[in-house]
């Protein structure tokens, strides 16, 4: 693995002085400096110290960082759970090996995986599951995790409402016995809605995003699960709710997001 330390000029020509550095590094806020790194680089940076006491240091030692580590993504050829973490890779430019395994080889997979499920990320060759974390590993990483733990937590949140609706429609289509499905079908269109209201309300209120007033993580993976959620339902589940089609459309127009949908594999839940 390659590892360099970055000098201060790349930091001040990031408009970050010693006395900021020295004050992110007290707050213990390396996703700051992360986040200013990329901007000004566009590309992730991993930070193994920050230098607090640089009086005696020359100027070329304050920050050390190295380059990201191989990752691979393993899932089933769709996009569903996988999408929001290929959206995190491609949004930040990060390379990933985007690996899309045939069903019928998924029983033997299954064996391999770390509790037999995926989506899981191979970091350099280790396994992880678990959607969600990791696309809060990723965020973090490029400035998507919000400005401060307040609105950590409401992204977190954010999330786990997105997934809890994800829940209820997969429990309806999933269901295999005709008169529960029914049942549940009808259940759905009453929580669907319920959901997709708060949702929209909440982007309204915070500036056309669902955090901060800028774009998160929270964002990306409700767009990215979107074709998947509709799928489900059979219909385009954000029609009548106009903060959340004017999200998916930024989301969507982002370039990198935009040509990450130009160039994927085509799966069944895409329009
Ligand atoms: N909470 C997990 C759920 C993972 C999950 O349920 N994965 C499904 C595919 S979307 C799976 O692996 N199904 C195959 C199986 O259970 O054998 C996550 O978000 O990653």
């Amino acid at each position: 693995m390659f590892a360099s330390k970055l000098t201060l000029s790349i930091l001040r020509s990031a408009k970050c002085n010693l006395t900021s550095i020295r004050q992110m590094s007290a707050a213990i806020n390396t996703d700051c400096v992360k986040s200013l790194l990329y901007k000004e680089y566009g590309e992730p940076v991993e930070i193994l110290q920050v230098m607090t006491q640089t009086m005696e240091q020359p100027a070329g030692d304050q920050v050390s960082v190295k380059c990201m580590p191989s990752y691979k993504l393993i899932y089933f050829p769709v996009t569903a759970l996988g999408e929001p973490i290929r959206f995190l890779f491609s949004y930040a430019g990060i390379k990933f090996v985007d690996e899309r395994f045939n069903e019928e080889d998924w029983p033997k997979l299954k064996l391999t995986m770390p509790f037999g499920k995926v989506p899981v990320l191979e970091v350099d060759g280790k396994k992880i599951d678990q959607s969600v974390a990791i696309c809060r590993y990723l965020a973090k990483q490029c400035g998507l995790a919000g400005k401060n733990n307040w609105e950590s937590l409401e992204i977190d949140a954010t999330v786990d409402t997105i997934h809890d609706l994800r829940a209820n429609i997969a429990g309806f289509h999933y269901e295999s016995n005709k008169q529960a499905k029914e049942e549940k079908l009808k259940a759905a269109k009453e929580t669907v809605p319920y959901y997709l209201e708060r949702l929209d309300a909440q982007v309204k209120k915070n500036g056309g995003y669902f955090v901060g007033g800028t774009l998160t993580w929270a964002d990306l993976t409700f767009v990215g699960l979107l074709d998947y959620l509709n799928h489900m339902m059979n219909e385009e589940i954000v029609e009548k709710y106009e903060n959340l089609k004017q999200l998916q459309k930024k989301v969507e127009e982002l370039p990198t997001i935009k040509s990450w949908i130009k160039k994927r594999p085509s799966t069944m839940y895409q329009n």
